[in-house]
């Protein structure tokens, strides 16, 4: 056998040929990866009124929309923003809507060889020197029940942590811990207003986790954390029992929501699949708040914030709400009406009415009446969105569809289940492969506006030409503006977006020149003002007296205020330049050479790296962003003596 052979085999590539055929496969190799066949064939759910195989879809009528289409030409703009996660990448990008053009890549949570982010000495102290972060969930700030166009919020599963982006620039300007959690992976901010910003912590520990209770899992817990979205601060958070995984809010500023997938309370993935019911929990904001005024709190360890005890069984501060088997994506509708819990487990997703929840508080129905539908969409479903005009589509990991069904249909079949209701599904679409996320246009908000699709794909297979193991991920734009969902374009990405919100346009006004307003130039301010110095005119050289040597620099296209400075060999050298340019998109940067220091100062901005100066000798620094005819030219010299 050759080497062309052996290669063939392990790509799979003399498989199956057709694309039918790859399909059958994939969804086989995902049931045995996932060791999920037992999962999808569980039990009928309780109050389920269908038979696991279901009616058979209702037929499409025949669509007579006229097609929005994908294709953007050169020099129109897009009609939408998507902002995307970055997984493990710890980003957070910007593709425009339906191109699929990506405009430009955000680190959060990573080290930017392009822009110096983690190294430069603000984002530095942002970060803690921490150079890795694993985003899931982007969501913007909202008032009114639409994005208001201020803030971005992202969550580092990695580290624990909440970080928000300001829309005027693009940037991060804060970064948070959240206290007593690992795993912070669902987030949600309130959609009344910019209130809260709630955070799931996916992985329940001792509490305390400073070598008590490792043995004990009973005795683990996780933590729903409330930050204020304006403040970014820790307000408080509650303790409960199981682990916590999608998060969601209402509409009006009374619930937030977390999926719960180990009620067990097991730490192996056997433990954690037992039982036939899991829960979405529904936690009363007034009254946390009104235990936190009145001191009904705990503290756990060191953390200054008030904890709320919710362990154990429901109370004033959390209902659990039983829904089939380990539910993942949690999503409320646009009207506000119905929160829809994905199965992922389980072949359905669960609708919660919302308003029936304060009556099943208040102890006049079960937790489980809230519960008024339960289709049936297909072997394991993880996320939910919606068009506005009463549709939810669905995403199916191990069968590779996005599912579209009918919510009022749902809810009729729900409440006769003598199976005389019409089927609410209404088109299942095949999807490559392996969709986790979805997302709609504006889905997450009242404005709902059933244009544009989005199928996260974790598996893209042969859809893109072979470029070695690591294969991209496929993020796939479906037109659902008629009747029928039309697959459009398929967008391969590295790795690995999981999740992504599409914004109209409008609702978006990023500056075009650096605005100077975030807490970064007010360090710079107080460093010049120590230093006697001012920003946009000096060019000058500051020994502090600690040693470290401040070297105060300006541009303009294409120059440097300073054609070379002086150090002694191991200086600590901080490079503070501030961009005199006034012109929009004429960004320099400073590359020191042999130094590892590189970064980016937009038009109007000033941005600083400190380093160690090397051993005796010249040392060029030149400008690394294309900026002018001479941007070449546009360098100088750093004269290290002994
Ligand atoms: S999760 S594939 Cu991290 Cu958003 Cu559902
Ligand atoms: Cu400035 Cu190139």
């Amino acid at each position: 056998m050759n080497d062309l052979e052996t290669e063939d085999k392990t790509t799979g590539a003399t498989g199956p040929e057709t694309l039918e055929e790859r399909r059958v496969f994939l969804t086989q190799m995902a049931l045995l990866g996932g060791a999920l066949v037992g999962a999808g064939c569980s039990p009928e759910p309780k109050g389920s009124s269908k038979s696991p195989a279901g009616p058979p879809p209702a037929p499409i009528t025949k669509k007579s929309h006229s097609e929005p289409s994908a294709h953007v030409k050169p020099g129109q703009l897009d009609d939408y923003y998507g902002f995307w996660s970055g997984g493990q990448s710890g980003e957070v990008r910007i593709l425009g809507l339906p191109s699929m053009r990506e405009l430009k890549r955000i680190p959060v949570f990573n080290r930017c060889a392009a822009t110096g982010w983690g190294a430069t000495d603000h984002s530095k102290e942002l970060l803690g020197g921490r150079m890795s972060g694993d985003t899931h969930h982007v969501h913007l700030s909202y008032t009114g029940g639409t994005y208001d166009g201020r803030y971005v919020f992202v969550n580092d599963k990695a580290s624990a942590r909440l970080a928000r982006i300001n829309c005027e620039t693009m940037e991060v300007d804060k970064v948070i811990d959240i206290p007593n959690s690992q795993g912070t992976h669902g987030i949600f901010p309130q959609r009344h207003k910019t209130g809260y910003v709630f955070c799931n912590a996916e992985f329940r520990t001792p509490h305390v986790n400073d070598g008590r209770d490792m043995t004990d899992p009973t005795k683990y817990g996780a933590m729903h954390t409330a930050v204020d979205g304006e403040e970014m601060v820790v307000k408080w958070q509650v303790l409960v029992e199981g682990n916590l995984d999608l998060c969601a809010t209402d509409y009006q500023g009374n619930y937030s929501f977390a999926t719960c997938y180990n009620s067990e309370g097991g730490v192996t993935l056997e433990q954690m699949m037992g039982a036939d019911q899991d829960h979405l929990y529904v936690f009363n904001l007034k009254n946390c708040e009104k235990a936190v005024r009145e001191g009904k709190t705990i503290k756990v360890g060191n953390s200054p914030y008030p904890v709320i005890d919710a362990r154990g069984k429901d109370s004033p501060y959390v209902m659990r709400v039983p829904v089939p088997k380990s539910p993942h994506g949690v999503n409320v509708s646009p009207d506000g009406k119905y929160a829809m819990c994905a199965g992922k487990l389980s072949p359905t997703v669960s609708v919660v009415q919302i308003d029936k929840l304060a009556s099943a508080f208040a102890g006049k129905i079960k937790p489980r009446d809230c519960v008024v539908a339960e289709p049936e969409v297909g072997l394991g479903p993880l996320h939910t969105a919606f068009d506005g005009r009463g549709n939810a589509y669905t995403s199916i990991f191990i069968d590779s569809v996005m599912t579209k069904w009918d919510i009022n249909k749902a809810i009729q079949a729900y409440k006769s289940p003598d199976g005389k209701t019409p089927n609410p599904v209404i088109q299942k679409l095949d999807v490559h492969y392996q969709v986790g996320h979805t997302n709609a246009s504006m889905s997450e908000t009242k404005d709902a506006d059933g244009k544009w699709l989005m199928a996260l794909c974790k598996f893209s297979k042969d859809r893109f030409l072979n470029v070695g193991p690591l294969h991209g991920e496929n993020d796939q734009l479906i037109d659902i503006s008629g009747n029928e969902m039309k697959l459009v374009h398929d967008g391969p990405t590295f790795p690995e977006p999981h999740d992504a919100v599409i914004v109209a346009k409008d609702l978006i006004h990023p500056k075009k020149i650096q605005p100077r307003t975030d807490a970064r130039f007010a360090m710079y301010s107080a460093w010049a003002k120590e230093d006697g110095v001012e920003l946009f005119k000096d060019n000058r050289v500051i020994r502090r007296p600690d040693g470290t040597v401040r070297v105060y620099m300006t541009s303009q296209a294409p120059n440097y205020g300073m054609r070379d400075f002086k150090v002694k060999a191991g200086d600590r050298v901080q490079i503070i330049l501030t961009n005199q340019d006034n012109v929009e998109d004429l960004s320099h940067g400073f590359c020191m050479s042999l130094h590892d220091v590189n970064f980016l100062v937009n038009s109007r901005d000033t941005n600083s790296m400190t380093f160690t100066a090397a051993s005796p000798g010249v040392y060029w620094y030149y400008c690394p962003w294309f900026c002018h005819a001479l941007h070449l030219e546009m360098r100088g010299r750093m004269i290290v003596e002994a």
